[in-house]
């Protein structure tokens, strides 16, 4: 069939809407009409060629939601009519990773994933009789494709395409981030860098695991009143001058406590001097400090080995720790029951057509989730 579709040809050019041949479900795969994707940072990142796995042409886009439209040969778990959210992070349940209990990174479909290709070796997506390679195994950035049934999570039928979309990643990881990873608990002080699609759904998060004190830290003087809206109790711009890490730790001194330094830290930016910040702003003995955003090729942390010595702990988080397909309909079903906020987040729409301008308001600082809807 032909689906219409935003290819990234090369790296560092727009995208271009073109319409693409797609090929239908094979074995374990399901055909899935995208009816809403969200433009995520790490789309950006890939588009951009900081992407050390970054593979041209492709099809971009891990952040959609549909409908199974049609299933291939030995599919059990989901029907025609479902409607679903695909899974980057999948969860086959059967492979050692899935079976530890101890990480949601289930490595059954990795090594192809990584290489544009489906399980079986090979695209579904071509154009012209030439290859275009699978992102993140999702590419929602087409209106139409495939994916394995072990990376679809089905969802309730009653949550609206264009704002669950959004729990494909950024509300997940930055929520899961919180419960999962860092296991944030009542009374916690936390500094979150980076007040995008990411940061804020971390400063959700922290409201509700009841953090007492929300630092959140941004050069971009907008995202004050962003990161109130969603329950932070301070903010810092670090371009205003001062030591950030030396605020924190002093807005965080309580009671006989002299030493000050935040229980959580949350990198949101991928910048990797912001990751050795966030780190040395948490506490002495016991702060974690929780590493989301993603780095171009090449970059590296560093900091004074003292910094663990003394009881810091740098953790990382992929999709929030969630497993997807049990994981996601849960956070689909708290957003139904108003117990987590998408809507205000959503501060942008366009058709297909218009995919760059939702990367041009990201450029600009101007959104905080743009989605297209199909
Ligand atoms: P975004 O562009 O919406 O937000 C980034 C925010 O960081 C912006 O508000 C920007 O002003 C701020 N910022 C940039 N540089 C800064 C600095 N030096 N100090 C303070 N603030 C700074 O991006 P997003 O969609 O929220 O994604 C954030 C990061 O998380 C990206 O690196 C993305 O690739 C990554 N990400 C990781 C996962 C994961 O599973 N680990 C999932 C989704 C996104
Ligand atoms: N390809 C990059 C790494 C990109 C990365 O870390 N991706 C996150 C999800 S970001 C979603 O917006 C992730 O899930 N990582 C785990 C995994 O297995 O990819 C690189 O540096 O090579
Ligand atoms: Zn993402």
């Amino acid at each position: 069939m032909k689906t219409r579709a935003a290819v990234a040809f090369e790296a560092g050019k727009p995208l271009e809407i073109v319409d693409v041949d797609l090929e239908g479900p094979k074995w374990g795969e399901v055909l899935i009409e995208i009816k809403a994707t969200g433009i995520c940072h790490t789309d950006e990142f890939t588009r951009s060629g900081a992407d050390p796995e970054g593979i041209f042409p492709a099809i971009l886009g891990h952040e959609g939601a549909g409908v199974v439209v049609e299933c291939g040969p030995g599919v059990t778990s989901v029907k025609v009519g479902d409607h679903v959210i695909p899974l980057y992070t999948p969860e086959c349940r059967e492979c050692a990773s899935c079976k530890s209990q101890k990480t949601n990174l289930c490595t059954a479909i990795r090594a192809t994933q990584g290489k544009g290709v489906m399980p079986d070796g090979t695209s579904r997506f071509s154009y012209k009789g030439e290859t275009i390679y699978h992102y993140m195994g999702c590419s929602t950035f087409s209106n139409y494709t495939v994916m394995p049934e072990i990376a679809v999570a089905k969802i309730s039928e009653k949550a609206a395409f264009d704002k669950a979309c959004y729990i494909g990643c950024g509300v997940t990881t930055g929520v899961g981030a919180v419960m999962n990873t860092a296991k944030v608990e009542f009374g916690a002080t936390a500094a979150v860098f980076g007040l995008g699609g990411i940061g804020l759904n971390v400063i959700q998060g922290l409201k509700m695991a009841g953090a007492d004190m929300i630092i959140g830290v941004d050069l971009n003087d907008d995202k004050e009143e962003w990161g109130r809206k969603f329950g932070m109790t301070h903010f810092i711009n670090p371009s205003k001058g001062g030591d950030v890490v030396e605020q924190i730790v002093n807005m965080t001194k309580r009671g006989d406590d002299l030493i000050g330094g935040a229980d959580y830290t949350f990198d949101c930016t991928g910048n990797v001097n912001v990751m050795r910040q966030a780190l040395e702003a948490s506490h002495r003995g016991w702060g974690e400090s929780v590493i989301i955003g993603v780095a171009g090729a090449g970059q590296e942390i560093a900091t004074r080995p003292f910094q663990l010595v003394t009881g810091r702990t740098w953790k990382g988080t992929a999709f929030g720790g969630a497993r997807g397909r049990t994981d996601v309909p849960k956070i689909v079903d708290w957003y139904l029951d108003g117990k987590i906020q998408i809507d205000p987040m959503i501060t942008h729409t366009m058709g297909l057509e218009d995919i760059n301008k939702g990367f041009d308001l990201m450029h600009k600082g101007e959104s905080i989730r743009s989605v297209v809807i199909f």
